[in-house]
């Protein structure tokens, strides 16, 4: 069995892309992996946030990803502040990177590189993705296309750790999905999909009514020409929306688009399709509305198995960086 694990930041509403790109795979992992799936609160320090809700959407991002599917029985769902492990590593992965190697990511340089008071943790934030992942063992972590890059730096971290110090961490592969990898945003359809940017009517959220879904997709923006032809390059609008056809109805873009003759048939279609496929979504979140306590239960009972499986690789990682172990360990 492999050992699964990806994450989710709590800086909004979930949308389309992170369903797509994200979630829906991961309730595929945990019927044949052991896989653990965390929210990254952390995470969502590294831009400017409310204090006063970060709580609140934290435990509304938990809600979701049961919605989405996610099973407790079958996989181990946290909140990344409940381990405090992540932070610990983090200081380790900090000290085997290079200042260059941060400086070089592209969401780091698109979010803030040109700011002098962009916030320190935004530029480390890969080291703590980094530790997230390490901790754990991961064989594999499944993420959309925009996160290629941190997981690049993970596995670099990752060798250049145990040549230095012995075989301390696996090295993950990243596993990103063959369609809908990249959501674009409906209004933008060159700028991906997003929580923190705000685009409206751009962004298809999780748990959008019908009527919204239809009405997003009805005025997406589509590209010159009335031709439906599958081509990112010189028709990214059309293109993201046979690609969101292909991801729900599980066919090929370029072989779907043969099938219409129009912008107005092909938006009809995918507005269909996006509404069926997030109904039950929809579903079961109405249903964990009424029970909160249960979602707290499920936390709480994913830090503890979490714990259990970062507390001795962070213990392996300080005593082969050659710190002093305390009497009870890093771990205690
Ligand atoms: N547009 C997207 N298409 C496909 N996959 C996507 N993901 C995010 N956006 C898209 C995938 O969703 C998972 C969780 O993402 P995240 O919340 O950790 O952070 P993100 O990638 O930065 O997502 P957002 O929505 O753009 O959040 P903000 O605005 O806060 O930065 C990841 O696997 C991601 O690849």
């Amino acid at each position: 069995m492999a050992r699964v694990l990806s994450g989710v930041q709590s800086t909004g509403v979930l949308h389309l892309g992170n369903y797509l790109g994200a979630f829906r795979n991961w309730v595929s992992y945990q019927e044949h992996d052991d896989a653990y799936f965390f929210i990254a609160d952390l995470h969502a320090m590294t831009a400017e946030y409310e204090a006063s809700s970060l709580a609140r959407s934290t435990f509304d991002v938990a809600l979701d990803l049961l919605a989405a599917g996610l099973d407790p029985s079958r996989c181990t769902i946290f909140v990344q502040s409940h381990v405090p492990e992540h932070s610990r590593l983090a200081w380790l992965v900090e000290c085997t990177v290079s200042y260059g190697e941060l400086t070089r990511m592209t969401q780091f340089k698109d979010k803030g590189a040109e700011n002098e008071g962009v916030r320190a943790g935004l530029f480390t934030y890969p080291a703590l993705m980094a530790a997230d992942i390490l901790l754990y063992d991961a064989d594999r972590v499944p993420v959309g296309d925009d996160q290629r890059q941190h997981l690049e730096l993970t596995r670099d971290a990752a060798n250049r750790f145990n040549h230095r110090y012995g075989e301390v961490f696996v090295v993950p592969e990243a596993a990103v999905p063959l369609f809908a990898a990249r959501v674009m945003d409906l209004q933008v359809p060159t700028r991906k999909m997003s929580k923190s940017v705000s685009s409206p009517l751009g962004t298809v959220q999780m748990l959008d009514p019908p009527e919204e879904i239809e009405r997003k997709v009805r005025k997406a923006v589509t590209d010159t020409g009335t031709e439906v032809r599958y081509d990112p390059a010189t028709k990214p609008g059309v293109s993201n929306l046979l690609e969101l056809l292909a991801a729900a109805t599980g066919g090929d873009p370029g072989a779907l688009a043969d099938g219409f003759g129009d912008y107005g048939s092909l938006k009809k279609a995918v507005a269909e399709a996006l509404v069926e496929m997030l109904a039950p979504v929809r579903g079961r979140a109405e249903e964990l509305r009424r029970d909160p306590g249960h979602i707290t239960r499920v936390l709480e009972e994913g830090a503890e198995k979490a714990r259990a499986v970062a507390g001795p690789t962070l213990d392996r990682a300080m005593r082969a960086a050659g710190l002093l172990a305390p009497p009870g360990g890093f771990a205690g």
